[in-house]
């Protein structure tokens, strides 16, 4: 088991984050899988992402698309992807920012068609001022044509005017793909189940984020600001190879942890608050999710505590369901019933177990979903009902386990002593054959445990 707060050193963490890569056959392979559930005379176009602009001139950090980065690895902007099959296979088409001296010196390197051809392995690869001549060109005879359907008008837009194009010129023999399609749901069912090299990356990246949290839970202490403790997240996710956090950090002091989304971070942290912290970093594209709570000054107070110990055995009893096999929102309603049960003990509900989960008068504290799959994308790909029914989880699936209990400031049908206590307990769990295995041990979440880390007492951390 991972120690809580042993920090690797630099070249430690460097050796790792060299030696953890997907490689390039991997995509290949990717994109293969994806032409080969496509009908014959298929064309797939994809654009990557393009640059944001913040403010004048600033723009934010440029992130690729993930559909777009998982079939090519590719994480330049701008750039678009077509695969085309047909009797010679799959080509791999990419349209790149061109190679430029002066522009390189003022915004960076540039992969180029040349280096894209060698290094990601595609057929071609043309400057991005070809696109509208070449793109009907690679269209035309095509009769199927795949491309993400997200209520992205200018992309439609585009399309329909290449096969225009074709269209006008019939008379000399081109033909317009007629039968448009949405890409996405393909490429998402792929992303859902993970290879081992992206299970490798993942278990790193949430290896990462519970070191951050076990550092969080040391330095934590009254009257430090909310931003000052994501700080140190943050600083740990860089010093260990992580670019940034995969989603807005939350930092939620005492009430502000019953905010779901709480970002603002701004507030000081009382002394006998609990304080909820939902954050994970990304690596190489990857999301790590981790939420902990626990009390500013070190100990649990006894009402938080008892809502603690019921979020965190709804959260074990949950866990126990990731298994092959059953569905996947056997989590939530294991979650769900202990949640519950543990409302009906406190007296925080009345009546009996099946009335509150009937009537869902529950929502009142517990309002959110238990698991989300995990990947490129925080809330990653992947449909979570086939044809209405819950999909069984398979070996390779990503997930998170997430209850929480949340009792509203200005809640005044409970006892005042347990109002403000917002509770959030989540970790990263994999599929797999042999049972849940959850990645993010690395923090503690037993109440013993974290008052023993925040005392300054290094420990193992039990799973
Ligand atoms: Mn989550």
């Amino acid at each position: 088991m991972t120690h809580a707060n042993q920090q690797k050193s630099r070249a430690e963490q460097n050796l790792i984050n060299r030696n953890i890569k997907i490689p390039q056959s991997e995509y290949d392979l990717r994109r293969q899988r994806l032409v080969d559930q496509l009908p014959e005379g298929s064309v797939v176009i994809l654009p990557g992402a393009v640059i944001r602009y913040r403010n004048n001139d600033a723009d934010y950090a440029f992130r690729q698309d993930s559909d777009f980065y998982y079939l090519t690895g590719f994480a330049e902007e701008e750039a678009w992807l077509v695969l085309t099959s047909g009797r010679k296979g799959a080509d791999s088409h990419l349209f790149c920012l061109p190679k430029d001296r002066a522009q390189e010196t003022w915004t960076g390197f540039r992969v180029g068609q040349e280096q894209a051809i060698a290094e990601y392995n595609m057929s071609c690869a043309y400057t991005l001022d070809q696109l509208d001549n070449r793109l009907p060109e690679l269209i035309d005879g095509a009769q199927h044509l795949f491309y993400p359907m997200q209520g992205d008008d200018a992309l439609s837009r585009r399309i329909q005017d290449w096969c225009q194009q074709l269209r006008q010129k019939a008379r000399s023999g081109a033909v317009a793909p007629e039968q448009h399609h949405n890409v996405l749901p393909l490429i998402h069912e792929l992303r859902l189940i993970k290879s081992d090299a992206e299970l490798v990356i993942m278990r790193h990246a949430a290896e990462i984020s519970a070191e951050a949290h076990c550092k969080a839970m040391q330095v934590c202490e009254p009257e430090m600001m909310e931003y000052q403790l994501e700080a140190e997240y943050l600083y740990h996710f860089m010093r260990s190879g992580s670019r940034a956090p995969a989603y807005n950090t939350i930092v939620g002091g005492g009430a502000n942890g019953c905010v779901l989304h709480y970002v603002e971070n701004n507030q000081p942290l009382n002394a006998g608050d609990l304080v909820l912290i939902d954050a994970g970093c990304e690596l190489q594209h990857y999301a790590a999710d981790i939420t902990r709570t626990f009390p500013v000054s070190g100990r649990f107070s006894p009402e938080q505590s008892a809502l603690y110990q019921v979020v965190l055995e709804a959260q074990y009893a949950a866990i126990d369901q990731v298994q092959v096999g059953l569905d996947c929102h056997a989590p939530h309603r294991a979650a769900l019933n202990v949640l519950c049960q543990g409302l009906l003990d406190l007296g925080l509900l009345g009546g009996t177990l099946d009335e509150v989960v009937e009537s869902e008068s529950y929502r009142r504290f517990y309002m959110h979903g238990t698991s989300h799959w995990l990947g490129l994308d925080v809330h990653d790909a992947g449909r979570y009902k086939i044809e209405g029914q819950s999909r069984p989880l398979q070996v390779g699936m990503v997930l998170t386990i997430e209850p929480g209990l949340y009792i509203a400031p200005d809640d005044d049908s409970v006892d005042v002593c347990w109002r403000g206590i917002g509770i959030r307990i989540e970790d990263n769990v994999i599929v797999t054959e042999q049972g849940p295995e959850v990645i993010t041990t690395g923090v503690p979440k037993n109440i013993a445990e974290i008052e023993a880390l925040m005392a300054g007492e290094g420990i193992a951390i039990s799973a």
